[in-house]
C-alpha cells in the first residue's frame, strides 16, 4: 500500500547509482550506489536544460509540484457518519523536519469549517471579570504578541487501535496531529485587560461555529501559555484551522483548541458547550471512568519506513525517522528497535528540541535484507516512559478510544513492504 510515485515515471534509481558512489565515502561500501555504464541523465542535455522555466508570475501563490500530489490529507470514511462532522489525517509517513504545512495539516470539524472575515470577527470576554470586553481583530493585534511551536493532537489519535492493529499507515494510526509555529498574543494578556474576579476558577471558550466547540480550560493553564493565535508556519491561519483567530493550548488534547473563537467567560466550575460531550473522561474496565485527561502523554511514532512508505532500495544503509512528542515538556530521549522490543538503541533528536511540541528523530543503521519489526519509544524530561499496547490496555481495557500513546510496531518484510501488527 503505497501512493508514493518516487519509481515510476524517471530514472531516479540510475541518477542515484550514477552520482552516490562519488561522495559516500563510507556509506558507499555498503551500498549498490555505484555508476553502472552511462546514464542519459547524467550524459545527455535534458529539456529541462534546453528551454526557459516558468515565469515568476506563473503562481502568485504556489502549490506542491505535482510530482508531490501524494501528499495529501486522507479521511476514512466510514469512521464518521458526515464529512461535516468529521476528521481527516495528516500524511506524516511524506512529511520531513517537525512543521506540519497547513495545507495537509488533519482538519476536525463538528459542524464544518466556517468562512469568518476579519471584519466580521469578534472576541468576547464576559463571566466572572471586572469589566466585560468585545475584541475586534485589530484590537487583538495591539497586545504584545508572541510566537511559539505546539503539536496539536485529537484525543483520539490512534483510536481506532485499541482492540488490535487495523489501518495500513501511520497516517491514519497517528496522523491526526499537526505541528505548527504560532504567532499571536497571550490569553493571559487578554484576561488581565478584563480583569479576573478572585472566585474565577475555569475560562470557558467557544467558538463561533454551529456546533461552538465549548470546552472549559482551569484557569492557570489559560494563565500560563495559552495563545490567542492568528498567524500559523508564518502567514494567516487557512479557515480549517481556525480563521482568523483560535486557541492554542499547548500540551492539552486538540477538543480544547477553539478554532474561530469567539468568546471567553471566566466561571467558578467547568461548564461545557452545546455539543454534549464525555471527552474530559475515558471509560476503564471496570465502568468507572478516567476524568479530566485532557493532557496528551509522551508518544512517538515511525513515520518511515512504514506501510505507505516502504522501503525500495534494497539492503544497506537505511535511515529510520520518526515523530515524538509530549504534552508535559520536551522529550529527552527516543529509543528505536529493530527486533521487536527486545534490544533498543537510542535515536538521534534532529533539529531544536521545543516543549509540548514535535521532535524529530534519526535513526541510522545497516539493513541485512531480512524481515525485521521495528518500533520506537518515546521518553520525556519527566522521566516518562511510552507504553506498550498491552501494558496500556492491562490499565484501562480496550473499550477506549482516547488517548492511546502505546508503541507502534511496524513489520517490515523482506521485500521492503510494511505492514501494521501487534506483537505479544
Ligand atoms: N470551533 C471549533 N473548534 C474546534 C473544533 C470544532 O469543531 N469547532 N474541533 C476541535 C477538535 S476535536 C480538534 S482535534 C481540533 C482540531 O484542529 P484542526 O482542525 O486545526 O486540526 O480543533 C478543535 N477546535
Ligand atoms: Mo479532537
Amino acid at each position: 500500500m503505497t501512493d508514493d510515485p518516487i519509481t515510476t515515471g524517471t530514472s531516479r534509481r540510475a541518477f542515484l547509482r550514477g552520482t552516490a558512489a562519488a561522495g559516500a565515502g563510507l556509506m558507499a561500501a555498503a551500498t549498490t550506489a555505484r555508476a553502472e555504464g552511462p546514464d542519459p541523465l547524467i550524459t545527455d542535455v535534458q529539456p529541462w536544460a534546453s528551454e526557459f522555466g516558468d515565469p515568476v508570475d506563473a503562481a502568485p501563490y504556489g502549490a506542491p509540484i505535482r510530482f508531490e500530489s501524494h501528499v495529501v490529507r486522507r479521511n476514512v470514511e466510514w469512521l464518521t457518519e458526515s464529512p461535516v462532522s468529521s476528521i481527516n489525517f495528516t500524511p506524516i509517513h511524506a512529511l520531513e523536519g517537525t512543521i506540519t504545512p497547513q495545507g495537509c495539516a488533519f482538519e476536525r470539524h463538528h459542524s464544518g469549517a466556517i468562512e469568518l472575515s476579519k471584519a466580521d470577527y469578534r472576541l468576547m470576554i464576559n463571566g466572572l471579570v471586572e469589566t466585560p470586553l468585545v475584541f475586534t481583530y485589530e484590537d487583538l493585534t495591539r497586545f504584545p504578541r508572541h510566537v511559539m511551536t505546539a503539536f496539536c493532537e485529537c484525543a483520539a489519535n490512534g483510536g481506532m487501535e485499541w482492540g488490535g492493529a487495523q489501518l495500513e499507515g501511520c497516517q491514519f494510526t497517528q496522523g491526526m496531529i499537526h505541528n505548527m509555529e504560532y504567532t499571536g498574543v497571550l490569553l493571559r494578556d487578554l484576561l488581565a485587560e478584563a480583569g479576573v474576579k478572585p472566585e474565577g476558577k475555569w475560562v470557558y471558550v467557544e467558538g463561533a461555529d454551529a456546533s461552538s466547540n465549548g470546552r472549559s480550560i482551569p484557569l492557570e493553564k489559560a494563565m500560563d501559555d495559552v495563545m490567542v493565535a492568528f498567524f500559523a508556519n508564518g502567514e494567516a491561519l487557512r479557515k480549517e484551522h481556525g480563521y482568523p483567530v483560535r486557541l492554542v493550548v499547548p500540551g492539552f488534547e486538540g477538543n480544547m483548541w477553539i478554532k474561530w473563537l469567539r468568546r471567553i467567560g471566566i466561571y467558578d466550575q467547568a461548564v461545557e458547550g452545546r455539543e454534549e460531550t464525555s471527552k474530559y473522561t475515558d471509560m476503564m474496565p471496570d465502568g468507572r471512568a478516567r476524568k479530566w485527561t485532557w493532557l496528551m502523554d509522551a508518544k512517538s511514532v515511525i513515520t518511515s519506513p512504514s506501510p505507505q512508505a516502504p522501503i525500495r532500495h534494497g539492503a544497506g544503509p537505511l535511515v529510520i525517522t520518526g515523530l515524538a512528542w509530549s504534552g508535559h515538556g520536551k522529550v529527552a530521549r527516543v529509543d528505536v528497535s529493530v527486533d521487536g522490543g527486545k534490544t533498543w538503541a537510542p535515536a538521534r533528536l534532529s533539529g531544536d528540541v521545543k516543549s509540548k511540541a514535535l521532535t524529530r528523530f534519526h535513526y541510522d543503521m545497516n539493513w541485512d535484507g531480512q524481515e525485521m519489526f521495528i518500533m520506537s519509544r518515546c521518553i520525556d524530561e519527566t522521566g516518562y516512559v511510552q507504553p506498550t499496547k498491552q501494558a496500556l490496555r492491562d490499565i484501562r481495557g480496550v473499550n477506549n478510544v482516547y488517548h492511546n500513546n502505546s508503541i507502534q510496531v511496524w513489520w517490515v518484510h523482506a521485500d521492503g513492504e510494511v505492514e501494521n501488527v501487534e506483537i505479544a
